[in-house]
């Protein structure tokens, strides 16, 4: 096993010599926690990633992923799109009246595995516009904690090796999302921070977002604005004070805009993780190739002498802790 510091990778495991067989999390978890050298490097690499992370708002680690475990990810995504959810639920997603029925799918999504459609893959009725297999724009907000395969992936050893270097006391995942960009449907996610939607204070967030497929400029790349966490939250989404509104979200401010010059888009092969720091901004555009851009991505907050606002769509419950990620066991 090799461990190597690519151009743009940080602590980069090299493929050369990873198993390729079913079950790959499993083998390659035990592969690595017998490999105590990887400590040493995660030592002398500790300012690297923590540092890109401090100037640039974003850190890219090449090769963080073998292509067969993105391979098995990209599996247990595909699953989702062949057992959709039922007709009456995909209704909910169809028309504008139904506002209040979408909000309560979406808030009561951080202890569950939700799918979200794309805009315009079902009709009024709840009827499939589009095939199955590219009818969702991403599924979320527990498979972290509920789905054996994104469970093991996500409380693997270096995604915890990934935490400590960048300094986290009790850092713990509060969402993840299987994201699909699919070809010619796939939508843009206009320009936001991550914070924006998981408010800490004082210390943000950090999104790991993990290709399972080549990004590239065509089919949807995420594009970022270097330093621009510098500049604060430029807005927040939060819980509606005004129990009798229609809305159960809104936004504390208007939307800032952001100029097409200040975004850098970062292509990136399969298995690549970029880690963003909350405040960053980014975003990504509409796939209109012909290939898909499927991603898995998940949040870090630290819970350690750090305010998670209150006023936050997704909270802690009973069913989704926010537990200590140097603690928790892959398996369920
Ligand atoms: O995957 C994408 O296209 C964008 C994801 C993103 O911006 C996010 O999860 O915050």
């Amino acid at each position: 096993m090799k461990w190597e510091s690519r151009v743009r990778g940080i602590l980069s495991p090299s493929t050369a010599d990873a198993p390729s067989q079913s079950c790959v999390a499993t083998q390659y978890r035990r592969y690595l926690n017998s490999f105590c050298f990887c400590k040493f490097i995660a030592s002398i690499m500790h300012d690297s990633i923590k540092s890109q992370l401090i100037t640039d708002g974003y850190a890219i680690l090449e090769d963080f992923l073998h292509v067969a475990e993105c391979d098995e990810i990209k599996a247990a995504g595909l699953e989702f799109t062949e057992n959709l959810p039922d007709i009456e639920e995909r209704a909910t997603f169809s028309t504008t009246e139904k506002t209040h029925l979408k909000d309560k799918y979406f808030l009561e999504s951080n202890d569950k595995i939700r799918c979200f459609f794309e805009e315009g893959a079902i009709d009024a009725d709840g009827n499939l516009t589009v095939e199955p297999e590219i009818s969702l724009n991403k599924v979320g907000h527990a498979l972290h904690l509920l789905h054996p395969i994104f469970r093991c992936y996500t409380y693997s050893e270096r995604v915890k090796s990934i935490c400590k270097e960048l300094g986290f006391i009790e850092p713990a995942v509060v969402q993840s999302m299987y994201i699909f960009k699919n070809p010619g449907i796939g939508s843009e996610v206009v320009p936001h921070q991550d914070a924006t939607y998981l408010y800490t204070e004082p210390t943000p967030p950090v999104g790991f977002w993990i290709a399972l497929e080549e990004a590239t400029v065509q089919n949807g790349c995420l594009w970022l604005s270097r330093g621009s966490h510098r500049s604060g939250v430029h807005r927040r989404l939060i819980r509606n004070p005004d129990e009798d509104s229609d809305e159960a979200l809104i936004y504390d401010k208007p939307a800032a805009v952001y100029p097409q010059s200040s975004f850098t888009p970062i292509p990136v092969s399969k298995g690549t993780c970029i880690l963003l720091h909350g405040n960053v901004v980014h975003k990504s555009s509409h796939n209109k190739s012909d290939k898909s851009r499927h991603a898995y991505t998940f949040h870090v907050v630290e819970t350690y002498n750090n305010l998670y606002s209150t006023e936050n769509w997704l909270q802690e419950g009973e069913d989704a802790p926010f537990c200590n990620l140097y603690n928790t066991l892959q398996m369920i």
